[in-house]
């Protein structure tokens, strides 16, 4: 596994463009930044070794392609990390000697799940107790945007009751040097621990690690469920324990590895307008009040690299990160949801406005149930339309889901509407985080549902005359030109 973001950036497998010339963060990085991440896989991890006015490199899209979020997590394929928590999750009892043999490389995986306290660490090379943002390449991304945001932060902090800790990922916008929004949803674990420190009538200790090895970014933006905290699914995915620091002003421990570190809190009752800002929708978020983040403490390795993103119109550096939490959840949505067999995300329905779903369907209402059961899980109470397939269909091939949710589906009956809590982000429900939701149950339907004409076979032809289809169609291709 990679140790930081200086040992992935140094990875020469030609996955990294730099860019010597000076380009301005105002506008210019995104621009070039969105351009990369719409050519062809999503093109090259981006370094900017001179933004325009500051001396600190930034580097973006690191995650913008599957092989690339792949690197980050250590493996080949999301496949083959999905197989490993399957594994993990359903282990076969031993049965003798070889059998135990096999099961301890997956053990092993565990006892790292722990992070431990180092007592010195690189990004604390450089503390300045007055520091402020002002040296960091702070990118503007899209010309309405109310300023700079700070756009792939990890913000840490604790359950003021308990002491859980909580990472996440909520983009924080410069009101000046030392000060920003804290832009934590209301579902979401940060405004939980905020909620209990305004009931307490306490300060919230905040800190927010930026850049680190690459599983920590992406841990924090996956949608652990509520009181498990993110640095054991970094540990899991770095097979090594994540290394922490005391924070030198706040009570908190961020990651011994990070490039830059922000310390301070958030006050109870204190509000500021956040935004507006064009969010990952591809639309501009409309302003809102939100807390305020005061900075007591930067701390940084000295030549640190400054880590971003940007998001808007789809497909962007997020959608691979919302592809891996896809396949690393899958298996344990199905630990609850045995009957799921695959699910997809697609880029266009931004995570959650399209929620392709295939099913073992067991019995009558099948549909019906996982519907219900996914807007019961966590995030994904915001799908906003769920679909519903057998388990024959490929949810990946989004030509095949839309004949087949175009022939099956009877819409009176097929289409059920909820309501209920919807993402921060709609636009289109009247009143702001609740609205409805649609299922779309695309499977074959039984007599047992009331469906008593004869449901149509799908056309195959035979297996023989597929053959010959294919010895033909070989032949006939190399002398042909599309
Ligand atoms: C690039 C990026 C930016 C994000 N910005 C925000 C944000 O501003 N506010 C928010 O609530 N969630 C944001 N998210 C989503 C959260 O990080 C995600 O829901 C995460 O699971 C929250 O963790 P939590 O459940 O511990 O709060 C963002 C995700 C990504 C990938
Ligand atoms: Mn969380």
């Amino acid at each position: 596994m990679f140790r930081d973001l200086n040992a992935f950036m140094l990875d020469k497998d030609r996955e990294l463009a730099r860019i010597n010339e000076p380009v301005s963060p105002n506008l210019e990085i995104c621009a070039v930044t969105d351009k990369v991440s719409k050519s062809p896989g999503g093109g090259p991890a981006l370094l900017f070794e001179n933004p325009a006015g500051f001396d600190m490199p930034v580097a973006i899209n690191l995650y913008g392609s599957m092989k690339r979020m792949c690197m980050a997590l250590g493996v080949k394929s999301l496949e083959d990390l999905a197989r490993e928590i399957e594994e993990l999750t359903n282990p076969k009892m031993p049965a003798g000697m070889l059998d135990t043999l096999k099961m301890l490389p997956m053990l092993g995986r565990l006892k790292d799940l722990m992070p431990k306290t180092v007592s010195s660490a690189p990004c604390q090379e450089v503390v300045k107790k007055d520091g402020t943002l002002d040296e960091i390449p702070i990118l503007t991304c899209w010309p309405e945007d109310g300023g700079p945001y700070i756009t792939l932060p990890m913000v840490f902090t604790k359950d003021p009751e308990t002491g859980m800790r909580n990472i996440g990922t909520y983009r924080m916008q410069v009101y000046d040097g030392r000060t920003t929004g804290m832009h934590w949803q209301r579902h979401k674990g940060g405004a939980q621990h905020y909620r209990i420190a305004e009931r307490m009538g306490k300060r919230l200790d905040v800190a927010v690690a930026l850049g680190a090895d690459p599983a920590l970014p992406f841990a924090a933006t996956a949608p652990m469920p509520e009181g498990l905290d993110e640095l054991l699914l970094a540990g899991f995915l770095r097979r090594e324990r994540v290394e922490l620091v005391k924070c030198v002003t706040v009570d908190l421990e961020v990651p011994a590895t990070a490039q830059i570190v922000l310390e301070g809190y958030v006050e109870p009752g204190e509000r500021q307008r956040e935004g507006p800002f064009g969010d990952h929708t591809g639309f501009y978020s409309h302003p809102d009040d939100y807390p305020v983040f005061h900075i007591t403490c930067v701390t940084h390795r000295k030549n640190p690299i400054y880590l971003t993103t940007v998001v808007g119109i789809p497909p962007m550096e997020d959608y691979f990160l919302g592809k891996a939490s896809e396949r690393i959840f899958l298996p344990l949505i199905k630990k609850t949801v045995p009957e799921i067999v695959d699910m997809n995300f697609p880029a266009e329905g931004i995570f959650h406005n399209i929620v392709i779903i295939s099913i073992d369907k067991r019995y009558p209402g099948h549909a019906r149930k996982i519907m219900n059961a996914v807007w019961g899980l966590g995030q994904l109470m915001f799908s906003k339309a769920i679909i519903v397939v057998d388990k024959d269909i490929d949810v990946q091939n989004l030509s095949e889901v839309a004949w087949v949710v175009g022939t099956h589906i009877d819409p009176e009956r097929d289409i059920q509407f909820m309501t209920g809590p919807v993402d921060d982000l709609e636009d289109a429900s009247d009143l702001a985080a609740y609205g409805s939701k649609m299922g779309i149950d695309a499977t074959r339907k039984w007599k047992s549902e009331g469906f008593m004409r004869p449901w149509p076979t799908r056309i195959r032809t035979t297996e023989a005359a597929a053959r010959k289809a294919d010895e033909i169609w070989a032949r006939i291709r190399q002398g042909w030109k599309a």
